[in-house]
């Protein structure tokens, strides 16, 4: 696109919102502060690197299609993940899952894992620039093969996932030490059954039980804080989840931790974007883990649908940005990765420009004014309003492709790089 053509369209769309009281340059500015948490597992399904060969997603996580080209090493994945960021604007962070450790082709046992098998992924982000995240990983392992790991009945195996949990938020704060950015540690359990339990208060009694030995270990919150993630049902997990949601967010409000909330993880017609200014107010911050529902699958690449928007909207509106951190977590193999991760990504950031280009405060004042009238008729116009002009302009301006050339980039990559891979 011309470049000449994509500075008029801005200005135009400059003062249209100018019109609405809304500062585009001020949008703009605002939307550079944010970082997103890209998860690493877009780029290998969800595999990791604890053996050669990526083994097969469990704990009801499933990632779909045979798309050549998938990441099989970490310098692969890291390439990947650089061409990745090269395609959108801003600077976002990573968010690695221990299974993702560095362990120079020996094998290491989850519960005996070191701040010295990320040093690597420490260097790698202090080289480019990011920060980094952290996820425990109770899932794809012999241990959890029979779908429970901190709530198991059995004691030994609690312990070995407890001991797993308390080196990673280990390696999270080493993290977040070294890089100068507060690393977030989620933890995310599969545990639950297929077909109805007799006993649901057991399991999570000793869920309750091993996250406070978790988290029994004082952090220093600027360099590392914690967050607990639910979910409403797994593949596998259809008739209980001992980590639901009601467990969780009573979990985090009473030890003061961070609540993790999956768009993916809820009934079909319950909206996450309504969750955050009814749970904010009792815990010290939500991580969001930003996806695409379907159906029974909760993990689908995420587009500009209406759920995005209205998340964002209220990210924007709360003027709480420094407590709720977004992160993304969707895998899908049937693409080419490095593509649904770009798509993902920059669907996020044009939904939050949007939200940033609204005319909250004349939104608002008819609202008080129970002018329902021109509230609706106002969230109708905004609409189409030229977002898009502002939006190719801000990729223009941080350098990287503006519409669909950044297909091109990834086209081009993998026919150089990808269709190598065996
Ligand atoms: C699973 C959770 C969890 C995982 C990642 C890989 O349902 O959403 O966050 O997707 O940790
Ligand atoms: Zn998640």
């Amino acid at each position: 696109m011309d470049e000449s053509k994509i500075r008029a369209a801005y200005e135009q769309a400059r003062e249209r919102y100018a019109s609405y009281g809304v500062d585009t340059e001020r949008a703009m500015e605002r939307l550079a502060q944010v970082s997103l948490s890209v998860h690493c597992w877009q780029g290998d399904d969800v595999g990791g690197f604890e053996t050669a060969g990526a083994e097969l997603a469990g704990g009801g996580i499933q990632a779909t299609g045979n798309y050549p080209g998938k990441a099989r090493t970490i310098a692969e994945l890291r390439q990947d993940l650089e061409k990745v960021f090269s395609l959108v604007p801003g600077r976002h962070r990573l968010a690695l899952h221990a299974s993702y450790l560095d362990n120079s082709g020996v094998f290491v046992e989850r519960d005996r894992i070191e701040p010295r098998h990320f040093q690597s992924w420490i260097d790698w982000a202090k080289q480019i620039g990011i920060g980094l995240d952290f996820n425990s990983t109770f899932f794809s392992h012999p241990k959890a093969a029979d779908g429970f790991t901190l709530s198991h009945p059995d004691p030994a195996i609690r312990e070995f996932w407890i001991a797993h949990a308390i080196a990673c938020r280990r390696i999270g704060a080493e993290m977040g030490r070294q890089l100068g950015s507060t690393t977030l540690t989620n933890v995310w359990i599969p545990d639950g059954y297929k077909d109805l339990p007799v006993d649901r208060w057991g399991p999570r009694e000793r869920l309750i039980e091993s996250l406070d030995r978790i988290f029994a270990e004082p952090i220093d919150p600027s360099i590392h804080v914690d967050a607990v993630e639910g979910k409403l049902f797994g593949i596998g997990f259809e008739s209980y989840t001992v980590g639901s949601h009601e467990f969780y967010l009573g979990y985090a409000v009473s030890r003061k931790i961070w609540l993790t909330l999956d768009t993916g993880h809820f009934h079909p017609t319950e909206q996450v974007s309504d969750k955050l200014s009814a749970v904010l107010w009792y815990v010290p911050g939500i991580m969001l883990h930003v996806s695409r529902p379907v159906r029974w699958d909760s993990d689908h690449v995420v587009i500009l649908d209406d759920e995005l928007q209205a998340l964002a909207r209220e990210i924007v509106r709360s003027g709480k940005m420094d407590r709720i951190r977004i992160g993304l977590d969707f895998f899908d193999a049937s693409i080419n990765r490095i593509a649904a991760w770009v798509i993902g990504i920059r669907s996020t950031l044009k939904a939050l420009l949007i939200a940033l280009l609204e005319p909250t405060d004349r939104l608002k004042e008819a609202e008080l004014q129970r002018d329902y009238t021109a509230r609706l008729a106002m969230l109708e116009e905004i609409k189409t309003l030229p977002w898009a002009a502002v939006w190719d302009y801000y990729c223009l301006r941080n350098d990287v492709p503006v519409g669909l050339a950044w297909l091109d980039v990834v086209k081009q990559y993998e026919r150089e790089v990808l269709s190598q891979r065996g």
